[in-house]
């Protein structure tokens, strides 16, 4: 399959990794819309957040457990945002999940 953030975590497309294990990895988004701007994904390829089933919540349980960890080592003390786009009203235009962590400053009130 030809999935961009599969090529991302299997190493085949250079990305700035700021984690990585077994199931999950992280990596600067290439156009930060924040001083810190990370997308957090699973190795295996699920689409979006719909595609999480009882098969695969693991992983996706798992990533939520990662995300703090970056979080502090990003030094994001003051707090951050987490983000998943999902379809098209969402405007996701990376059809495998992934979490942004948008941090480093005070972000805008509105979310829409
Ligand atoms: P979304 O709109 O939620 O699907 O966000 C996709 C994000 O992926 C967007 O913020 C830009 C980022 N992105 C797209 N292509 C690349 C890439 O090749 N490398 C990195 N590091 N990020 C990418």
């Amino acid at each position: 399959m030809d999935c961009l953030f599969c090529s991302i975590s299997r190493g085949e497309i250079p990305s700035a990794k700021v984690y990585e294990d077994d199931t999950v990895c992280a990596f600067r988004d290439i156009a930060p819309q924040a001083p810190v701007h990370i997308l957090v994904i699973p190795k295996q390829h699920i689409a979006s957040l719909d595609e999480v089933t009882a098969a695969n919540s693991a992983v996706t349980a798992h990533i939520l457990e990662v995300i703090p960890q970056i979080a502090k080592a990003e030094g994001l003390t003051r707090g951050y945002r987490v983000i998943t786009n999902v379809g098209e009203d969402a405007c996701q235009s990376v059809h495998h999940m992934h979490f942004h962590i948008l941090g480093g400053k005070k972000l805008p009130e509105q979310m829409s």
